[in-house]
């Protein structure tokens, strides 16, 4: 199986090579993948150095299967170009999360649609996937009417320059004026919190907001699904947390709540407030699951609750996400 990861220098690029190998995929040939001033530079991979290539060499050495973390813009040229030669791409961007043509895969909800067919995948937003593996199975369930959600954002899901920043500015905090600061944001990260994650669009919700108020219909398949979301960067480097408010259509029995999550494959339950226990960005940073605690009942209205969400944004929120998308379409035959 020849697999190129495109974007191979990037901060979700990087991960996606850690988790191809600690997944251990069953690579012939890994293809990296980054921008024409990066070709000749070396990714590691199982031990091993490999050679970054152009976009053109890799469509000419045609891959099975292409992961995208290039950004919006490139995934829009370059991955029709990959499926002309029979690549599947899995793609982390927005680009073509809400075309009505392309799948929008979280594998532990809807990889049963997967065609041989689908040539471009689209792999949700980060944010989008930590909720929907909680939300899902008690959709199942309870059946949603409305989900009021609040995040706190990590700055690496902003990227390296991000993160450069939320550092410099911590270091200046001790050393005043030491390093300088490439601001990324429009104001300081380090001791505030952003109520802006991404550009604001339509009606003044960012498009962070709206791919949280968007994203899990097309993946839970039911546009029914009442959604408000608001979106805070905060100044933390690995893991998004997020606050949700569920409202369900039917009655629904707090323990059985937490069994089910307890018993939902890639979700963690962490909820035993007596020891303290409840899901934090520190520890999440580095594992795939998602972590859900601080469930209980919200009293101000019926079949309402209340509840924690965790996971790093790097992992299940990117890479891990298109990995085992590519294991999926691996093990069913589908490239
Ligand atoms: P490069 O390092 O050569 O710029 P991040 O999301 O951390 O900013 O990373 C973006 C990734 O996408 C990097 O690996 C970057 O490569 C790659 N990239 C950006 N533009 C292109 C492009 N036009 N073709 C291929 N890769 C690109
Ligand atoms: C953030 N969710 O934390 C973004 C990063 O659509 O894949 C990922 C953007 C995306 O800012």
């Amino acid at each position: 199986m020849k697999i190129a990861v495109v974007g191979a220098t990037g901060m979700v690029g990087q991960v996606m090579l850690k988790v191809l190998e600690e997944r251990n995929l069953p690579i012939t040939e890994l293809i990296p993948v980054a921008s024409e001033k990066s070709v000749g530079k070396k990714v590691s991979y199982k031990g091993k150095e490999f050679s970054i290539v152009s976009m053109d060499t890799a469509i000419s050495m045609k891959p099975e299967i292409a992961i995208f973390s290039a950004g919006g813009n490139t995934s829009l040229e370059y991955a029709p170009k990959f499926a002309e030669v029979g690549t599947v791409v899995i793609d982390n961007s927005s680009a073509w999360r809400m075309d009505p043509t392309k799948k929008l895969v979280v594998p532990e909800i809807n990889a049963s649609e997967l065609t041989k067919e689908d040539k471009i995948i689209a792999n949700p937003n980060c944010s989008t996937i930590q909720m929907v593996m909680v939300l899902n199975p008690l959709h199942k369930k309870y059946k949603i009417k409305r989900v009021i959600v609040s995040t706190y954002q990590s700055v690496s899901g902003t990227g390296k320059a991000a993160v450069d920043q939320l550092n410099a500015e911590i270091a200046n905090a001790v050393n005043p004026g030491s390093v300088e600061v490439n601001a990324v944001y429009p104001y300081q990260i380090f001791k505030n919190a952003l109520p802006q994650c991404d550009v604001f669009y339509t009606d003044d919700y960012t498009k962070e907001e709206l791919k949280l108020m968007n994203e899990p219909k097309k993946i839970m398949g039911d546009d029914s699904l009442k959604i408000t979301a608001t979106a805070v960067r905060i100044p933390v480097q690995g893991g998004h947390s997020e606050s949700v408010n569920v409202e369900f259509e039917n009655e629904f029995d707090l323990a059985e709540v937490k069994e089910i999550l307890a018993n939902t494959p890639g979700v963690v339950l962490q909820d035993d407030v007596e020891n303290k226990v409840y899901p934090m960005c520190f520890y999440s940073e580095g594992k795939d699951e998602v972590f859900v605690g601080r469930i209980r009942r919200d009293i101000s209205q019926p079949n309402t609750l209340n509840c924690w969400i965790v996971a790093d944004n790097l992992r299940k929120g990117a890479a891990t996400n298109a990995v085992q998308i590519a294991e999926y379409l691996i093990a069913n035959g589908l490239v």
